[in-house]
């Protein structure tokens, strides 16, 4: 066999052309591949929510793969052990209830786990804008490529249709900023210092449809509430996006 150049070329054109056209129209859309979209989309995924995560860098894992201080291991705790031996996550116990995992076999399993349930990904991907009609919910993105908005082209973005959003985007929360700052009923408080216990106690009742049809996970959820922030103890993320998954498939009637 001959390798040909434009047929490769043609392979990944017409493949990722399907998909981006398979997904204009879809149920869920999960902005933010760090840990809590990550869990998030697998999680949807595996109850058949046909379901994008979108990523705005080139590498998806967010926050996780730093771990603390760029040292690579990522403490979970108790409550969410089970997450770990869901998404077969390998850890050691440390202190009682303290559980320490390698960061980057984190990323690599939750984001394994995504793609064996189907969920596609649209990495190098910025969401710039939220689409709200007269419904007042939120029934669509503005995508545009990430190299356009860092280079600050004039290139006007595409949209993708979707029943529910998951701002993931962490402590920024930008699909609920968006929100906020063209006039929605949303306010987003900010996040406040680093408390873990309280942070990580907290979160999953951050976790919640905040605006009709924007649902926020992760550091997002705690960013609108004004909450604590945790620093490198990944419980909390895995559990939010559990519950984020919980959420909306039961809007989605699933
Ligand atoms: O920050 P990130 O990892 O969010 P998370 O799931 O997890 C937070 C932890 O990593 C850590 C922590 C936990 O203990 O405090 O910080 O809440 O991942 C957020 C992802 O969203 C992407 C961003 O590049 C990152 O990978 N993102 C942010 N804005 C956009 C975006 C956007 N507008 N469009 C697409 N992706």
């Amino acid at each position: 066999m001959t390798l040909n150049e434009v047929t490769i070329s043609r392979a990944i054109l017409e493949e990722q052309h399907r998909a981006l056209i398979d997904h204009l129209e879809m149920d869920a859309a999960v902005i933010g591949g760090g840990p809590s979209g990550l869990a998030c989309a697998a999680l949807l995924g595996e109850k058949g929510v046909k379901c994008a995560l979108i990523e705005k860098k080139l590498s998806i894992g967010g926050g996780m793969w730093g771990g603390g201080m760029m040292f690579p291991r990522i403490v979970v705790q108790e409550d969410a052990r089970r997450l770990l031996d869901r998404f077969g996550i390998a850890y050691k116990a440390f202190e009682e209830g303290y559980y320490v995992a390698k960061s980057v076999e984190a990323v690599a399993k939750l984001t394994a786990a995504a793609c064996d349930a189907g969920v596609e990904f649209f990495n190098l991907t910025t969401v710039e804008d939220v689409m709200i009609r007269g419904d007042g919910r939120i029934g669509g993105l503005v995508v545009n490529w990430t190299p356009v908005d860092m280079a600050g082209l004039h290139v006007d973005p595409l949209t993708m249709a979707c029943t529910c959003t998951v701002d993931a985007t962490g402590h920024d929360a930008m699909i609920a900023r968006m929100v906020e700052k063209k006039g929605g009923a949303l306010t987003v408080k900010g996040e406040s210092f680093m408390w873990a216990e309280r942070a990580e106690s907290q979160i999953l009742a951050h976790t919640k449809e905040v605006f009709p049809g924007l649902f926020v996970t992760g550091m997002a959820a705690n960013a609108v509430a004004g909450e604590c922030r945790m620093g490198p103890i990944f419980g909390g993320m895995l559990l939010s996006g559990e519950r984020a998954a919980e959420l909306v498939a039961e809007r989605l009637g699933r």
